[in-house]
């Protein structure tokens, strides 16, 4: 744990030589939990666990799957994923493993450890999403025994998604969910910058205004840009000038291409097209139930859709199908940026009616010398 006191403070994760790698940099295995709440999923959640079947499915072609899984519905899980994937009990409030999960640090001797952020649901009782979340609070400490490493505890509210780093110094932000008031109302942008360099190993932050057009989660930069390799990034994208997400499009470009990063290089920015604009159907919003502290789902609403929301495994890229009209594109684009992985494109309306995608669902766990699993399919 980081006390701030200067006079008796302990080492930071960063001063300990921990940093947090690259989501291209390899794994041992991928951390996801198992949706099921009837007031964020439509019909008591059923499409959507097809959904995670299908992602669960497809990363585990080239790394281990964990799917964490309340009691009530471990033997429905346990028989609708297929055998290889590992499924263990780890109770949760809903399934955004990238947000509740661990930011996990690796050590130049090859250590694993985690970073233990605040987490409020994307914003407490002002704006949050739902109350109480008391289990997504604990699942970072029982990964942390599960696996046998240390776990830093920041002061931070942070959620996985809202940062992305390069494994070379750089994280990518936005100030839409960091600075918002729901979130660190006590802490400057300053105070923040120097927290994620100490608990990340970062040196260079390239903070940009907003995230994508009605993000529920304020904004989270994994929805609108990533690292796709050193010193370049993907971006979605929009040519639409009456669409209000080209202007957050166009600032991000911009912020983008005149940065450099923490090495000093100028950053290649690679645009995917964005699906739709996408609304909620009235068949849809019909199919969730409506209870108090929880978002209520109106037909007609936009989602926050984007291709940008993949997860980068060891030999594929897992993609969201949003959009006929848009994917083979955003795959074909894809494809050429990742010339080593195969791109493995899986139907996602159903995460994105939940409010996010394949990349918000899902945790790397990188490469350390923790761990062999056995029997799984880690390469
Ligand atoms: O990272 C995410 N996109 C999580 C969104 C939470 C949505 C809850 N309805």
């Amino acid at each position: 744990m980081t006390n701030n006191n200067l006079s008796d403070r302990t080492p930071t994760p960063a001063e300990l030589g921990f940093a947090m790698p690259a989501e291209f940099a390899p794994h041992d295995a991928c951390w996801m939990l198992w949706p099921q709440r009837p007031d964020n999923w439509r019909y008591g959640a059923k499409p959507a666990q097809e959904s995670f079947v299908a992602v669960a499915s497809a990363i585990a072609e080239s790394e281990t799957v964990f799917v964490g899984v309340n009691d009530d519905q471990y033997e429905n899980a346990r028989y609708h994923l297929p055998a290889h994937i590992r499924v263990v009990e780890l109770s949760s409030n809903d399934a955004w493993m990238r947000d509740v999960g661990p930011t996990f640090l690796t050590h130049t001797d090859g250590r694993l450890a985690m970073v233990d952020w605040e987490f409020n649901a994307w914003g407490g009782l002002n704006g949050g999403l739902y109350f109480p979340w008391d289990k997504d609070r604990r699942i970072r400490g029982k990964i942390a025994e599960m696996l046998g490493i240390e776990r830093f505890i920041s002061p931070l509210v942070l959620e996985g998604g809202a940062i992305h780093v390069d494994g070379e110094g750089t994280l990518i932000t936005t100030e839409e969910c960091l600075l918002n008031p729901n979130r660190n109302p006590e802490w400057s942008k300053a105070d923040i910058e120097r927290l994620l360099c100490d608990f990340l190993g970062v040196s260079k932050i390239i903070w940009l205004p907003r995230g994508c057009y009605q993000d529920e989660t304020n904004g989270h930069v994994d929805n609108l840009c990533c690292f796709i390799a050193p010193g370049e990034v993907a971006l979605t994208w929009t040519d639409d000038v009456n669409d209000p997400q080209h202007g957050i499009c166009q600032e991000a470009r911009e912020i983008l291409e005149g940065a450099t990063d923490a090495k000093g290089r100028r950053l290649e920015v690679h645009l995917l097209p964005q699906p739709g604009p996408l609304t909620i159907a009235a068949t849809e919003a019909s199919g969730v139930d409506r209870l108090s502290g929880s978002k209520p789902r109106q037909p007609g609403d936009r989602m926050a859709g984007s291709y940008v929301n993949f997860y980068i495994g060891n030999s594929v890229v897992v993609m969201p199908l949003l959009d006929p009209a848009h994917d083979d594109k955003a795959k074909t684009i894809l494809e050429a940026l990742f010339p080593n992985r195969r791109v493995l494109g899986v139907p996602a309306r159903e995460i994105l009616l939940g409010g996010g995608n394949v990349h918000c669902i899902t945790q790397q766990q990188p490469r350390s010398h923790l761990i062999k699993y056995r029997g799984g399919t880690s390469v």
